[in-house]
């Protein structure tokens, strides 16, 4: 089969489950014959994963556990994909985290506790995996993360997880610079909002959802399949010119006043 991405080994980090952003970027991956490679970090998430492989009947080159806001167990991680795939081409880095209680209220309420951690899983995490994949992307390739309207504006109720990713997008430009050199792009996709497992308990979410299949150009929202066939462009040689970019997949929603 002909693909964009043959012969090419792409890791993707952050799949929960079957609604996770991850899952559809891997699946348009997969599409373009790329050899995947899985982090998880819970348990209950490798179960999930494994299922949706089997059942998809996409055969991964190697599944690891990795908690990217534990130093030891990204170096372990990335020791073991050197070790199974040899060269990495890509990289997907599509997870964050940020305490519930954070999440509502007043930003200026914000905990220096809940702001590190916000910090830490979100957007140090990708610093601290594009440190480690580095020395295995000995082809050059492409690291492509997952961003939010919230890093740029001020979203209700987004508060601590807008300032990570302010930090993750800015990190996307350094990154970019250093890693150039190399023939390392990095670059970002900003989703418009989808119902996966983080969003879950958001209160206020449908009218979320609401307001962008009203502004937005398109009318509509997007799904993980739109945003896994633009993350899959922003891996493949199509994007070849393009790093340091924030990508919007949002219907459109980002251009209205
Ligand atoms: P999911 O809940 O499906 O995925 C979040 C993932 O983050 C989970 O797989 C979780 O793994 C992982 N994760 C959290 N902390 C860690 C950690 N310390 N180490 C390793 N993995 C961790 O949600 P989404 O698919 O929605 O989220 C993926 C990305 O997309 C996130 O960056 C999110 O901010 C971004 N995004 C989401 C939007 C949306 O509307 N859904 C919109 C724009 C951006 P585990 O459960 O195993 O801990
Ligand atoms: C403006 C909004 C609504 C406010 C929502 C904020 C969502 C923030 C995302 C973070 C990642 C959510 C989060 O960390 C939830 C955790 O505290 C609890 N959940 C979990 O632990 C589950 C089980 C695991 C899988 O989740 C994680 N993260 O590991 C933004 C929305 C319109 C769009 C959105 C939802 C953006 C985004 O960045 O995800």
């Amino acid at each position: 089969m002909s693909g964009l991405l043959n012969g090419q080994n792409v890791v993707v980090m952050g799949i929960a489950n079957e609604r996770s952003i991850g899952w559809g970027i891997a699946k348009s991956l997969h599409a373009q014959g790329a050899r995947l490679i899985f982090t998880y970090r819970k348990e209950r998430s490798y179960e999930k994963l494994a299922k949706l492989l089997a059942e998809s009947g996409i055969e991964p080159l190697l599944t690891v556990q990795c908690d990217v806001s534990d130093d030891a167990s990204i170096e372990a991680a990335f020791g073991r994909i050197g070790a199974e795939a040899g060269v990495v081409h890509g990289v997907v880095h599509s997870l964050a985290f940020a305490d519930k209680d954070e999440l509502g209220g007043e930003y200026v309420d914000t905990s220096r506790e809940g702001y590190l951690l916000a910090q830490e899983s979100s957007a140090f995490s990708l610093v601290a995996v594009a440190k480690a994949a580095k020395p295995l992307m000995t082809e050059g390739g492409s690291i492509v993360t997952q961003t939010y309207l919230g890093a740029e504006r001020v979203m209700r109720n987004y508060n601590v997880m807008g300032v990570a990713k302010a930090a993750l997008e800015a990190s996307v430009r350094y990154l970019a610079e250093d890693l150039g050199k190399y023939g390392i792009r990095v670059n970002a996709v900003s989703a418009g909002p989808i119902r996966t497992l983080a969003a879950k308990g958001v209160s206020g979410f449908n009218d979320i959802l609401n307001t962008v299949e009203e502004k937005a150009p398109l009318r509509r929202n997007v799904d993980q399949s739109e945003v896994g066939d633009a993350t899959m462009f922003l891996i493949s040689g199509l994007s070849r010119g393009i790093t340091g970019e924030v990508l919007h997949v949002d219907a459109g929603f980002h251009i209205i006043a």
